[in-house]
């Protein structure tokens, strides 16, 4: 019970999370098996309870009648089971930190971020990123509607929405969903309130605002509901802006402003035997530059609805979810590289180019249970994207006039998949999960055309319109896990996952070889341009991944976890050389333009993770380090070269206090020399750094502060997957070397919460 009782005293945070745990279907992992009343409990350490989780919330955090009201609404099940390192800070320091949701993962291990906007950077976990990962926003699967990937699904829910945000890495279970290799990223906005019972209707809800000196970050939410005891309506608002922001030497780096505008509905309705919800929702962001793309975001509006019903019976469970999401997206050279471009001599200043991606779907999963000791998870899910990019004509250019330049038309990506997975206990110590999944992935397109009928055109038009685009793929993936729990203090999993991913429609279909237009594909931030490919095959990943975890008996003075993984990927998608460009003289600047191509990769690594407790004193409160620490290595298995992006080894090590209402920490980060580049995309190699950290959070009745400086001694680094610096080679006039991208100065940072 001890732990039981550590878990909820930790933060308000963790006591939210675990909520949180009732409503995320797809986290009913191995090991969980909460809402599931008929498993054993005696092996389970599972205790259910309403009136009693109100009582620790409430000792635990501040005596808020939010999380009273919440708790007693909610019931919760806690299992004691493969405690997780509380390695990380908690969601709500992260978010004075940044306003980027991906951002909120950086401390996990294996995860890195590889830099786009402000608000859109790409997740990598163990070295493989983007569309290689599963990324779920409630339970939408929503595809980035731009050829530079500005829209990542990530970047749809503003971080001051987040209630929830986990990360599956590597070997996953198939019932987590399919179409990538890498692992499964689940975000939930914060869950519905419902007052307690004879209770009446409460009305609830937190006012947040944030300012971070460095590039002027400044933002406002507020979450607000009114609740009865089985109906909850919600809303939520959000305003984020910063300029550009200032390295360790005091530059600015241009391109890296933003602004994001989001609303939220939340409509939810309990019923007898479980919660349904309704979420709708608007976003606009006016503008968000791209440092190392050669264009910027100039507008990008949004709009979803989505629907989920979760319920727990006799039998089993039940989780449906249907969603709906339309992006119109713009992109043209913004604030910082439009006046650039003007001065003469003038480079090509305008290119509008637009897109319309609409994601819709639905999930349907069920866990039945089969015996005391063993789950059947069956499921069934279809997933469509489509895709319009056109690009209008320029008045004045003759390269880009008279007609509209038709990229992707009528674009679809359609995914129709079934999957079945077993999981069970054999004996009190050794737990087992099985699956397969099927996906019937179908693709096409329709013609292109070019700006005009001149040959840097008309010959890749004739080529691409005369083929057949229909592609149909039928994916399989398997899952096994085994997981001995070897006695209270340790604990073994070994897994072996098969997963497969099909192109994206720009990997398939980009069509253009001419410099010009292939410069615009591509979301790697290198200044290469990128050209689709219709023959590329699905890549298939084996993955391989032992875990050991040792703790004490108690699991609350220490805790070490060891993750050495193995991934062979058949036909990886990587690139060849097709052609290039050289630039001015005097720097003579060269770049390639790069085809999607079938390859074979290898990725191994290891992620480490601890935290131990350092001292517990009346005077001193209680003291605890964390440490984690990343390294990955992948290579092109046919040519030898190393991967993309693969981020070079990297330790966090965080000390935190907590005493009397107050928690503060101080961490530093130790990023390795990038030597190992990709030299097909002239990736620039980076030097090691180290950055540290302050922050300082209280918590008084309903209000919570939290102060903090980044980058305390405003150190100058590079970013290992930051790409290049565009912006410095247009200021050039394009006659320089492309240079790495320099990372964020010194930032002072403060954030507030009241709630109400
Ligand atoms: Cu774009």
């Amino acid at each position: 019970m001890a732990c039981f009782r550590t878990r909820f005293l930790f933060s308000r945070e963790s006591a939210e999370s675990e909520a949180c745990d009732w409503f995320a279907g797809h986290k009913l992992l191995y090991y969980k098996f909460p809402l599931l009343k008929n498993m054993n409990r005696s092996t389970e350490y599972s205790i259910k309870f309403r009136l009693l989780a109100a009582l620790l919330i409430a000792l635990a955090a501040a005596p808020s009648q939010v999380l009273a009201a919440e708790a007693q609404s909610i019931e919760i099940v806690v299992s004691a089971n493969r405690e997780q390192p509380k390695t990380s800070a908690p969601l709500s320091s992260k978010k004075v930190k940044s306003s980027d949701t991906a951002s909120l993962l950086s401390d996990e291990p294996g995860v890195s971020l590889q830099t786009g906007g402000g608000v859109s950077s790409l997740p990598v976990v163990n070295g493989l990123a983007d569309e290689r990962l599963l990324i779920c926003v409630d339970c939408m699967q929503i595809t980035s509607a731009c050829a530079n990937h500005m829209n990542p699904p990530l970047s749809y829910i503003p971080t001051s929405s987040v209630g929830k945000i986990s990360l599956n890495a590597g070997v996953t279970p198939v019932s987590l969903g399919g179409d990538n290799i890498g692992g499964t990223i689940v975000v939930e906005s914060e869950p519905p309130v419902f007052a307690g019972k004879g209770k009446g209707n409460v009305v609830t809800g937190s006012l947040s605002s944030y300012y971070r000196s460095n590039n002027h970050a400044r933002g406002a939410s507020i979450t607000s509901s009114v609740a009865s005891s089985n109906l909850s309506l919600g809303v939520t608002a959000s305003h984020d802006r910063a300029a550009n922001y200032i390295d360790g030497h005091g530059n600015k780096v241009t391109s890296t402003y933003y602004e994001s505008n989001n609303l939220g509905l939340k409509l939810a309705a309990k019923t007898d035997s479980g919660i349904l919800t309704l979420k709708a929702g608007l976003q606009s962001i006016p503008g968000q530059g791209f440092v190392n793309q050669w264009m910027d975001m100039v507008d990008n509006k949004a709009s979803y609805v989505n629907a989920g019903y979760k319920a727990g019976y006799g039998w089993g469970k039940l989780d449906a979810s249907v969603y709906w999401e339309n992006t119109w997206h713009k992109m043209d050279s913004g604030d910082d590289k439009l006046p650039v471009a003007l001065r003469p001599p003038v480079s090509m200043p305008y290119m509008p180019m637009e897109t319309r991606g609409i994601s819709y779907g639905y999930t349907v999963k069920t866990d039945i249970l089969v015996s005391k000791n063993s789950i059947l998870r069956l499921g069934n899910e279809f997933h469509r994207f489509t895709l319009d990019d056109w690009w209008p004509p320029v008045a004045g250019s003759a390269m880009m006039s008279p007609n509209t330049f038709v990229n992707i038309n009528n674009g679809r990506k359609d995914r129709y998949a079934l999957f079945a997975e077993w999981e069970a206990k054999a004996g009190d110590n050794l737990t087992t999960i099985l699956g397969v999944r099927n996906e019937q992935v179908r693709m096409n397109t329709g013609n292109v055309q070019g700006y005009n009928g001149t040959a840097t055109y008309s010959a890749d038009v004739a080529t691409f319109n005369a083929q057949d685009h229909s592609r149909n793929d039928s994916n399989w993936d398997l899952t096994a896990i085994t997981r001995y729990q070897a006695s209270s203090t340790e604990s073994y999993e070994l897994g072996y996952a098969r997963k497969t991913r099909s192109p994206n429609l720009y990997e398939r279909y980009a069509w253009s070889k001419s410099w010009m237009c292939s410069g615009m594909i591509g979301w790697f931030g290198d200044g290469n341009g990128y050209v689709g490919n219709s023959n590329l095959r699905p890549e298939i990943a084996h993955t391989v991944s032992v875990t050991g975890q040792w703790n004490d008996k108690e699991k609350s003075s220490w805790l070490l976890n060891v993750t050495p993984y193995f991934t062979h990927v058949h036909d990886f998608i990587d690139v060849e050389r097709v052609g290039g460009r050289t630039f001015s003289a005097p720097g003579y600047e060269v770049r390639n333009i790069l085809q999607f191509t079938n390859h074979n990769a290898e990725l191994y690594g290891i992620n480490v993770s601890g935290t131990v407790g350092v001292w517990d004193s009346e005077g001193f409160g209680n003291g605890k380090l964390h440490g984690v620490l990343g390294y990955v290595h992948g290579i092109n298995v046919d040519n030898g070269n190393s991967l993309y992006h693969m981020m070079p080894l990297n330790v966090k090590l965080s000390l935190e206090q907590k005493i009397s209402g107050w928690t503060n920490t101080i961490d530093a980060q130790f990023v390795g020399r990038k030597s190992e580049t990709d030299p097909l995309r002239f990736e620039p190699r980076t030097e090691r750094y180290v950055l540290v950290n302050l922050s300082s959070a209280c918590q008084y009745r309903n209000m919570r502060i939290e102060v903090g400086v980044t980058n305390l001694l405003d150190k100058f680094y590079y970013l290992p997957l930051g790409g290049i610096n565009y912006d410095n080679f247009l200021d050039s006039k394009k006659t320089t070397p492309f240079g790495p991208l320099a990372g964020q100065g010194r930032s002072f940072n403060i954030g507030m919460t009241q709630s109400f």
